[in-house]
């Protein structure tokens, strides 16, 4: 698929959408997700009167996502579903599922699992669009080039930048972020408290993330994020996180030779990827990987900056014959999760893996 073609598939997505039509979206429960969400939302309300009528913000740790978005979409008598940022092409089975009751279009820049494209699916991955690392193509910044070729949705090119500050790829996007910055009168600064306040807010009150999403689609300017009572949740999380980053030395488990580190954080807050996002800024080119447990599971995130591994292919392989296991995500930041009885493995697997050298990107 190139460019041009994927574009054509979005806008014939577009067009079979009517003001008769429920829509709905689904997306990942993190900034990039949100942002792209809220930008998809303001263009469907924009182009057909109509606001999206199920709004759904999806978390790979929830088992029980898939029933709930498949019970809301018969509920809702939803006909055109969206899914931003999400690796959903990693279960086929309930795509099968979900197309018996609505055309779908799936917009995201996680690496292509399974090609979903079928005459109820519009699949556009990252990679169709551009030839950088689909990791730095964010899926808010995707929605916003793609929507901008079918109504105005300049209002929230803001939104677009919070959503690539979450996903770390401000140096990729610079100049547009530079545009930005000059037409509304913007500081960096305040796009990167918006992208704070977002992260705080799927962490400590993911219950209010879709109101968020909400919110979103209507601010012109991040004061008004920054002004609302969203701003709480910031302070409370960075605090929190800055406990565990001053003691990453200290109390991680160091692999120099294979610049490779272990953190087992214990928190309430399910706050590891703002740790290790945080962790991995200061050693660019170290493999991080975070891990916090709960009764049953162990999740982690890691993260290379430098791209020399594979952050995605070490954690999908780690897991493999693991049980239960699951992993995925780009190449310098991935995620998994094991029952809580497998953490040996998975560091003798993960260890084993960086020495093999199989995980590096040449
Ligand atoms: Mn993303």
């Amino acid at each position: 698929m190139n460019s041009a073609k994927a574009i054509t598939q979005f806008k014939k997505f577009i067009k079979s959408i009517s003001s008769k039509n429920n829509t709905g979206i689904v997306f990942h429960r993190d900034t990039d997700g949100v942002c792209s969400a809220a930008i998809a939302f303001h263009s469907i309300k924009k182009l057909f009167g109509k606001s999206p009528k199920f709004l759904f913000d999806y978390d790979y740790n929830d088992s029980d996502a898939f029933e709930k978005i498949l019970a809301q979409v018969k509920k809702k008598n939803i006909s055109r579903l969206l899914i931003l940022d999400i690796g959903i092409d990693q279960n086929t089975e309930f795509i099968k599922q979900l197309e018996k009751h609505c055309r779908i279009i799936h917009i995201d820049h996680h690496k292509i699992y399974n090609n979903l494209s079928s005459s109820r699916t519009t699949f556009i991955k990252a990679s169709f669009l551009t030839t950088m690392d689909p990791s730095k193509y964010v899926t808010s910044k995707m929605c916003f080039d793609l929507f901008s070729a079918v109504a105005d949705v300049s209002e929230l090119d803001w939104v677009s930048c919070t959503g690539i500050i979450g996903d770390m790829n401000y140096d990729t996007w610079r100049s547009f972020f530079d545009e930005v910055i000059a037409e509304k009168n913007l500081k960096l600064g305040q796009l990167e408290k918006s992208a704070e306040i977002i992260n705080a807010c799927s962490i400590l009150a993911p219950e209010k993330f879709v109101s968020l999403c909400r919110f979103l689609q209507k601010a012109k300017h991040p004061t008004e994020l920054i002004k609302s009572d969203f701003s709480q949740f910031r302070i409370r999380l960075y605090r929190t996180k800055n406990r565990f980053v001053s003691s990453f030395w200290e109390k991680a488990e160091h692999f120099p030779k294979q610049s490779l580190h272990f953190y087992e954080i214990k928190s309430k807050l399910k706050i590891k990827s703002t740790v290790v996002d945080a962790i991995s800024q200061l050693y660019r080119d170290q493999t991080i990987i975070v891990l916090q447990r709960d009764e049953e599971m162990l999740s982690f995130s890691a993260r290379r900056q430098d791209f020399k591994i594979k952050c995605n292919y070490l954690l999908e392989q780690a897991v493999k014959g693991i049980s239960g296991g699951r992993a995925g995500g780009h190449i310098p930041a991935a995620a998994g999760s094991v029952s809580v009885d497998f953490e040996k493995e998975l560091k003798e697997n993960i260890i084993k893996i960086v020495k093999s050298g199989s995980a590096r990107n040449v």
